[in-house]
């Protein structure tokens, strides 16, 4: 008996700067309906979906800056969304930023949860590698300011058991780096759940635009192959307050094909049956881990964070 799992990827089309969370939430709720009506039994959702991608503006009023965070999960604008998971037996994976007083502090994570089909949250992942930079930058387009506004994750990289499986996290810059990957790897993921907001501009590199899908499906389907592991990416997508974001939001297997893909800049949901005993197909052969790997030649990953040259 294959280990199935039905899963959908629902990409969100843009959302608008006042635009309120219940509306953003009731477009969740019609996408989560349809995806249940083909089968899904898990809905994967973007990163920060709540509202617009709000990093893109520089802004020093906190009280402002703290309208777009999350106090508590669930909280009264989701909880139409726990409801019906409940009601329709489905799981989900949702991005949002997260205020936390934790220590005597408090802090602000880019955030994602895993909800099972009874509506209990059962892991949270806050985003490790936070891209773009602190201070206002007149001469881009737009900001990016996600070291601003968040801190860097400190869960690491979790892996939970659910939906049958081993089940990872990560958000959107998290997917361009092998070790983000690899550290679910070497804990058994059997699926890694990933949302996005990924402008087509990059405007330090704008030589790199047109190259922006390409480098989306490049580090989604060298993780999913790499560990073995089934990927499922899920944009925020279309222009957003003059900004455009790419799609291509995929579910992708653990050999690295995409099997499933979105064809608009729209709220559109895609749905594929995976077998998560696939997996052994890669694990147990070309990436077994324990047989093959070499962690003494790899010290210097963890010793170094940018370039030594050695020698
Ligand atoms: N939200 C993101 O993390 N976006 C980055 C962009 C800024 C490069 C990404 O890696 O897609």
């Amino acid at each position: 008996m294959p280990r199935s799992l039905v899963v959908a990827a629902a990409q969100l089309g843009p959302i608008a700067r006042d635009e309120p969370r219940s509306s953003a939430v009731a477009r969740m709720c019609a996408m989560m309906r349809n995806a249940a009506a083909s089968g899904a039994e898990l809905v994967v959702f973007p990163e920060l979906a709540l509202t617009t991608f709000f990093p893109r503006w520089f802004m020093e009023d906190q009280v402002e800056i703290d309208t777009y965070f999350e106090t508590e999960m669930p909280n009264e604008s989701v909880q139409p969304l726990f409801k019906l998971a409940v009601e329709l037996k489905v799981g989900f994976y949702l991005g949002y930023a997260e205020l936390e007083h934790e220590e005597g502090q408090t802090r602000r994570f880019n955030t994602s949860i895993l909800v099972d089909r009874l509506g209990t949250i059962i892991g949270k992942y806050r985003k490790v590698h936070l891209p773009g930079h602190i201070e206002h930058e007149p001469w881009r387009p737009f900001q990016h300011l996600e070291k601003r506004y968040f801190k860097s994750g400190n869960l690491g990289f979790p892996v939970f058991d659910g939906f049958g499986g081993r089940m990872g996290m990560c958000i959107c810059n998290d997917r361009r780096w092998p070790e983000t990957f690899r550290v679910m790897g070497l804990q058994g993921v059997e699926m890694v759940m990933l949302g996005y907001n990924t402008p087509v501009k990059y405007p330090p590199a704008p030589e790199h635009d047109h190259l922006q899908d390409f480098h989306n499906r490049l580090v989604m389907q060298a993780g999913a192959y790499q560990n073995g592991t089934w990927v499922v990416g899920v944009a925020k997508a279309g222009r957003e307050e003059e900004c455009d974001l790419i799609g291509g939001s995929c579910i992708v297997a653990p050999t690295g094909e995409i099997l499933a893909q979105c064809g608009t800049l729209g709220d559109e949901v895609i749905t594929h049956e995976c077998d998560l005993d696939r997996c052994r197909e890669i694990q147990d052969n070309i990436f077994n881990l324990a047989l093959h790997r070499e962690p003494e030649s790899y010290r210097l990953i963890t010793e170094t964070k940018g370039v030594r040259v050695l020698a």
